[in-house]
Parts: C-alpha cells; sequence; structure tokens
C-alpha cells in the first residue's frame, strides 16, 4: 500500500481514484478518535474539544495491484447527544476502526455496543479494526493498564475483528499501519466481491460530489439536534 496524497473538498475531482472507500472512526468518547484521525491525516496531535459534528478528509493510496484508492475517512462523536448522526453516517462505511483506551475499561467493555452499531447500520461486508488507543501512557505507568491486550486479541477473534496492535495517537504508534492494514484488507474484499459479482464496480466509484451533498443533506436531517 502505497500512501499518494491528501486533498481537501476543493480540490477533488471524481476522475482520478478507481474506488472510493469510506471509513469511520467510532468508539466512547474522549478514547482519541478525533487525535487518531488526525494523525492518520496528517495533522499535529492536539488536545481537542469533544466531537460535536462529524468530519471528513480525503486521503489518497495506490494498493499493490495499482488500484487507486480514494479514503473518506469521518471522525465521530461518541457522546450520546450525537450517537444517531453516528449511525446515519455508518451508512455505506465499508470499513470501521473501532477505538478503546486501554487505560478506561469502561471503553473496552462498551465496545460491544459498537460493535452491534457498526454491523447493523454499516455496508453488510464492513471491515472493522480494533484500535486499542493510548499505549504511550503505560511507558511510565505500567499499572494504569485496566486492559491487557489478551483480551484485544479475544475479543479480535470471537467478533472476527482486525487487529495489528496497540496505538498512540499522542506518539504516532500503529495508527498508520493499522490504517493501512484495515485498506488493504478492505479492498481485498471488495476486489473479491466484484469477482463474484456480488457488488457492481460502479457502486465503488459513486461520484464524490453526489456523496458529499447526500451526507450534506443526511446532516440538515440529523434525528439529534
Ligand atoms: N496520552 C494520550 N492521550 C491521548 C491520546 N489520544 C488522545 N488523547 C487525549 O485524550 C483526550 C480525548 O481525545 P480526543 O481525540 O478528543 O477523543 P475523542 O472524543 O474520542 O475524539 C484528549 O485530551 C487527548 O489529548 C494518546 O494516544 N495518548
Ligand atoms: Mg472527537
Amino acid at each position: 500500500m502505497k500512501y499518494t496524497g491528501m486533498m481537501t473538498t476543493e480540490d477533488i475531482s471524481d476522475t482520478d481514484y478507481d474506488f472510493l472507500y469510506k471509513i469511520m472512526v467510532v468508539g466512547d468518547m474522549a478514547t482519541g478518535k478525533t487525535n487518531i484521525a488526525q494523525r492518520f491525516l496528517g495533522q499535529q496531535f492536539e488536545n481537542t474539544s469533544p466531537t460535536c459534528a462529524v468530519e471528513f478528509a480525503f486521503k489518497d493510496y495506490t494498493s499493490e495491484t495499482d488500484d487507486r484508492l480514494r479514503l473518506q475517512v469521518w471522525d465521530t462523536s461518541g457522546d450520546d447527544k450525537h450517537k444517531c448522526i453516528t449511525f446515519a453516517h455508518l451508512r455505506r462505511a465499508l470499513g470501521v476502526i473501532l477505538v478503546y483506551d486501554v487505560c478506561n475499561q469502561d471503553s473496552f467493555f462498551n465496545l460491544h455496543y459498537w460493535i452491534d452499531v457498526v454491523r447493523e447500520n454499516a455496508d453488510e461486508h464492513v471491515m472493522i479494526l480494533l484500535m486499542p488507543n493510548k499505549c504511550d501512557l503505560l511507558l511510565k505507568h505500567p499499572e494504569k493498564r485496566q486492559i491487557k491486550r489478551e483480551m484485544a486479541e479475544e475479543l479480535a477473534r470471537k467478533q472476527k475483528l482486525l487487529f495489528l496492535n496497540e496505538c498512540s495517537a499522542k506518539l504516532e504508534i500503529n495508527i498508520e499501519e493499522s490504517f493501512e492494514y484495515l485498506i488493504s484488507n478492505v479492498h481485498r474484499t471488495q476486489m473479491e466481491l466484484i469477482q463474484q459479482k456480488k457488488r457492481p464496480a460502479t457502486t465503488l466509484r459513486l461520484t464524490i460530489e453526489k456523496e458529499i451533498e447526500m451526507e450534506r443533506r443526511r446532516e440538515q436531517d440529523k434525528c439529534c439536534k
């Protein structure tokens, strides 16, 4: 997987990519979703305020088979007030980054809730990657750990989630690698579906403008304000 560029909504066009993949970052509040998305999208780590709405940005890759992939990465808010916006935005998501905080056991136990939400609302062939975040906190204070790595591995096995390693948005550990692992799995799965004629290739090449317009409208119709 080779990274080929980043763009804003102003300079995107629908002719310079082969497949558009919608990737959502979900999980409890304060687990680090916004920082993870920003890291991946090349922005600096910040002490952010809780996310109020859903935001997205694009990043381009070229696959091993030379397909041009455009990722539309969505950051979501995990708080109750905005949960139904998250549900609506999960539609057509082909990849999900499922985040918990290794020093917060509630954020791990709530993953069952998030997995159900994703499976009910996202694409039926969605790939979910488990991302334990804030592993940097354990460097100085290993006693802060509330969830063992083995628990993540077991959950991933039972729930058929992808899992690479524990991550840190703060120290930029395993963020890029995990996203790339997810993306290559998403792409491989989608290529298999196209080959088996279970998915027309055109649905992965919706014009971006149309996509954005639909999301904007959905945002306006959001069920909770
Ligand atoms: N130590 C540490 N703190 C982090 C990390 N990622 C996020 N945080 C902090 O956790 C808090 C919540 O982060 P944020 O990205 O806003 O979480 P979100 O609510 O899931 O979007 C902020 O104070 C961040 O500075 C990380 O990898 N390590
Ligand atoms: Mg946030």
